[in-house]
């Protein structure tokens, strides 16, 4: 994108939020800019882009990148993602590692702290979920962290609860270089319409389907068009794996398409602030997971996993 201003003392740039799955990346993302645009949910691996968000100061710009939870995968699927997060680690000033304050560094964050060595951009601890912790377990946690690990700062943060998150976004302002106004100040993310819509449907199918569903399906937004009394209406198709999952997309009668549109379509009215349609499908594709065609045309597979 091409800057938009060159201000004097202006700062700006980039920073990644990384961490293993469900510590609360995308939560944070989405306090940080005051706008819901992750999705987010109680099952690891909800996050399968990076996507932007954009924080504004008077004297500056952050550009953070949430991005999916790092972790040891042998599926072909997941190794994308985990790639998708590990790209971000030069492109960017900053790293802001979540630790969840209640687990503690366990070996899969001591995995993800690994992929970080050898990065010169400083490093920020980010120690979130404060609000399920004893003030004595998360000044236990703290001197932990600062004997055995050498990040520049430390922060106790609850993101889901937006305490300490004002302090976190002028510290992160602070390691930013001086810069130019990458985004308009109305503009608090580069993500697609579709994108979005997309990731809410989604969201709400990681959230209310269990198993092997919330991983298998994949969703994409295939028109829009203005109908009947400025509503927009939505074609959206969800794609599943199997006929029995699909079957448990649709649901008696088509019930579970309800429980999953209705929340949906709610929260696209409020993103965008007008009247919905919202027409789900629902379509089987074969192991579309380990298709490079599908996931090429999904926008999974390519040079960056950036988000469309
Ligand atoms: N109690 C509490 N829960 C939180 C907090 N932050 C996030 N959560 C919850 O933790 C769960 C995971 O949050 P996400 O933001 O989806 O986590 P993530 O790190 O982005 O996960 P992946 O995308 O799977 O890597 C959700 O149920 C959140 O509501 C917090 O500060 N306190
Ligand atoms: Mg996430």
């Amino acid at each position: 994108m091409l800057p938009l201003k060159q201000n004097g003392n202006f700062k700006s740039g980039y920073a990644a939020i990384v961490g293993k799955p469900n510590v609360g990346k995308s939560t944070l993302l989405n306090h940080l800019v005051m706008r819901k645009i992750a999705a987010t949910s109680s099952k690891p691996q909800t996050t399968r882009n990076k996507i932007t968000g954009v924080v504004h100061f008077p004297g500056g710009q952050v550009i953070l990148l949430d991005t999916p939870g790092i972790h040891k995968t042998s599926s072909q699927f997941n190794q994308l993602m985990v790639k998708a997060s590990l790209s971000t680690y030069h492109d960017v000033d900053l790293i802001l590692f979540v630790v969840d304050a209640k687990q503690g560094f366990a070996e899969n964050d001591i995995f993800v702290l690994d992929t970080l060595k050898g990065v010169e951009s400083p490093k920020i601890l980010i120690i979130n979920k404060i609000d399920l912790v004893s003030k004595p377990d998360l000044l236990g946690l703290i001197a932990e962290a600062d004997k055995k690990f050498n990040f520049r700062e430390l922060i106790p943060v609850s993101a889901l609860l937006s305490d300490g998150l004002e302090g976190l976004g002028k510290t992160v302002l602070n390691y930013l270089p001086e810069g130019p106004k990458y985004f308009p100040e109305d503009m608090i993310t580069d993500c697609s319409e579709e994108f979005l819509i997309e990731e809410i449907i989604r969201e709400k199918i990681m959230q209310r389907t269990h198993m092997e569903v919330p991983y298998s399906i994949a969703v994409v937004v295939e028109g829009t068009h203005e109908g009947h009394n400025d509503v927009w209406v939505i074609d959206a198709l969800i794609i599943a794996e199997t006929t029995s999952q699909k079957k448990i997309l649709i649901g008696a009668n088509g019930s579970m398409l309800k429980k999953l549109g209705k929340p949906a379509r709610e929260e696209i009215e409020k993103r965008f602030g007008c009247k919905v349609y919202l027409n789900l499908f629902v379509k089987v594709k074969n192991n579309w997971r380990e298709d490079k065609r599908s996931l090429r045309d999904l926008g999974y597979l390519h040079d960056s996993n950036k988000n469309r």
